[in-house]
């Protein structure tokens, strides 16, 4: 019975619980932030799992990453200089180095953990890393951007854990304020914004403060992740006051890119019709979130 409490107690989705045959666990361990969890599932390949929370399975990992990335930095032209926060399986910084006109990319990263335990058993995800535009900082990411020069991003990408554990102060307007004044006139972020089933309370809090804060555009978009609770998940789009972006409709489609096609791994779940889909959102969740 404790086990049971246990198991449908999660604060994030309390009364339910999502289950995947275990095969074989591959690595458990403590670190500083956060337990630490690889499992080789039954039917969607290697699982990597943060404090009982799951993070990615190998078999739908592509519609998480392709979409995080791809929906802010096909949304603006020439991307140049992005920052990812979180994300420290790579599977984001793969998907950022498709773009050829991206000189930088920056990713603050708390775990260590996570990043070893990525490159040990997730290689087609940490094989971001191997981009030499990419430059790693393992840290808290409040401090990181907290030192960021004004305006330097043209993007900014949030890969960050529900806000229960490091990832609590990602969500609260100071960070925000941070992340828009590290952005130029015109950029982009794209944070991972919870499920449209579960959290449209936490949905619309974020929107709330990020419409206070962008004074380009805020929008919601939503994917489907099976093996995330409730199937699906959603980011947040903004942009910063400057040349107007509409992220609907993007100038910079992923189909013309160079370096997009022949990226040694095909895309398996973006492309500009997901893109434009994206932004459809059904009645309940425009009303549940009023200011949508
Ligand atoms: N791409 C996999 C999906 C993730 S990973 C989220 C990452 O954010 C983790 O590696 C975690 O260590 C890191 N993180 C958490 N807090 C911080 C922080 N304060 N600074 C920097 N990095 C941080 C997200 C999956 C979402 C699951 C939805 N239910």
């Amino acid at each position: 019975d404790v086990a049971k409490r246990m198991y449908f107690n999660n604060p994030m989705w309390p009364g339910e619980a999502h289950s995947l045959a275990v095969e074989k666990i591959l690595f458990k361990e403590k670190s500083e932030y956060q337990e630490v969890l690889v499992f080789e599932s039954t039917t969607y390949g290697k699982v990597l799992v943060l404090d009982g929370i799951l993070q990615l399975s190998e078999k739908d990992e592509c519609a998480y990453q392709e979409m995080i990335a791809h929906l802010p930095l096909c949304s603006i032209k020439s991307p140049k200089n992005v920052l990812v926060v979180g994300g420290g399986d790579g599977g984001v910084l793969r998907e950022i180095s498709r773009h050829s006109s991206v000189e930088l990319i920056d990713i603050c990263e708390i775990d260590k953990m996570v990043i070893d335990v990525s490159k040990k058993f997730f290689p087609e995800l940490a094989v971001g890393f191997e981009d030499s535009r990419v430059h790693l900082h393992v840290g808290d990411a409040v401090e990181f951007i907290r030192n960021v020069p004004e305006g330097k991003y043209d993007a900014i990408i949030v890969d960050s854990s529900d806000p229960v554990g490091p990832a609590q102060e990602l969500v609260e307007q100071p960070f925000f304020e941070m992340l828009a004044r590290a952005l130029r006139p015109g950029g982009v972020l794209c944070n991972m914004a919870e499920s449209m089933w579960l959290h449209t309370h936490l949905i619309q809090d974020m929107i709330s403060v990020c419409q206070k804060i962008f004074k380009g555009s805020v929008h919601y978009a939503w994917t489907s992740v099976p093996t995330y609770p409730s199937g699906v998940i959603g980011f947040i789009l903004c942009s910063t006051e400057g040349p107007p972006v509409d992220f609907r409709n993007p100038v910079n489609p992923i189909e013309k890119l160079e370096g997009a096609l022949d990226h040694q791994r095909e895309l398996k779940f973006y492309n500009s019709q997901m893109h434009k889909a994206a932004f459809a959102l059904p009645p309940f969740v425009r009303k549940e979130v009023k200011c949508l």
